[in-house]
């Protein structure tokens, strides 16, 4: 069954298409309905302020926000929206996405975007942060989130002779 688009991801540009497919995987994992486009902030400021102003009509639930550089595309599409945004800094200058990470975390207040780590990394935690925000009001997406957290954990490799629980640090020997 086709779920309902309740993300909406907007790039700068054609370029961060392919770090952005992490997040869409991850939606995708908690069976979200997304939506994708790119709109630039500089290059088509009218696009997105339409986007950003129809959003919620549209049943959006949250807004993925991604860019390099300069990197005012989340700030200006959180200013359109009441909608929460997540910005996610791309690394595509020779500052390595630490010019977009300022750009997109230094929001003045009022205003904010909830900002992840630069690149993959970030995409990828875009799209948990969003199913989290879904999840607040839907059952399978919060179940999905659990499933994802115990699989995990499935990671964990004790040392030999160590039980998780076990005792407690009394600060002395
Ligand atoms: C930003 O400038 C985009 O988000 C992109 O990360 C960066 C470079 O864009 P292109 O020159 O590849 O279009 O606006």
């Amino acid at each position: 069954m086709t779920q309902p688009v309740r993300a909406g991801i907007v790039v700068g540009s054609e370029s961060d298409l392919a770090t952005m497919r992490a997040c869409c995987d991850v939606l995708d994992e908690h069976g979200i309905g997304w939506e994708i486009g790119v709109m630039s902030a500089h290059r088509a400021s009218d696009v997105v302020r339409a986007y950003g102003l129809a959003a919620r009509g549209r049943g959006l639930r949250v807004l993925i926000a991604a860019a390099g550089a300069a990197a005012h595309l989340p700030g200006v599409l959180a200013s359109l929206t009441t909608l929460p945004v997540i910005g996610v800094p791309l690394a595509a200058t020779p500052l390595a996405g630490f010019d977009s990470l300022l750009s997109i975390v230094q929001m003045p207040p009022g205003v904010p975007v909830a900002t992840v780590a630069v690149g993959e990394m970030g995409a990828r935690n875009a799209g948990h942060l969003a199913a989290e925000i879904i999840g607040l009001d839907d059952v399978k997406v919060a179940e999905a989130i659990l499933r994802t957290r115990a699989r995990m954990r499935e990671s964990v490799q004790l040392p030999e002779g160590f039980a998780a629980g076990a005792g407690a640090d009394s600060g002395t020997n």
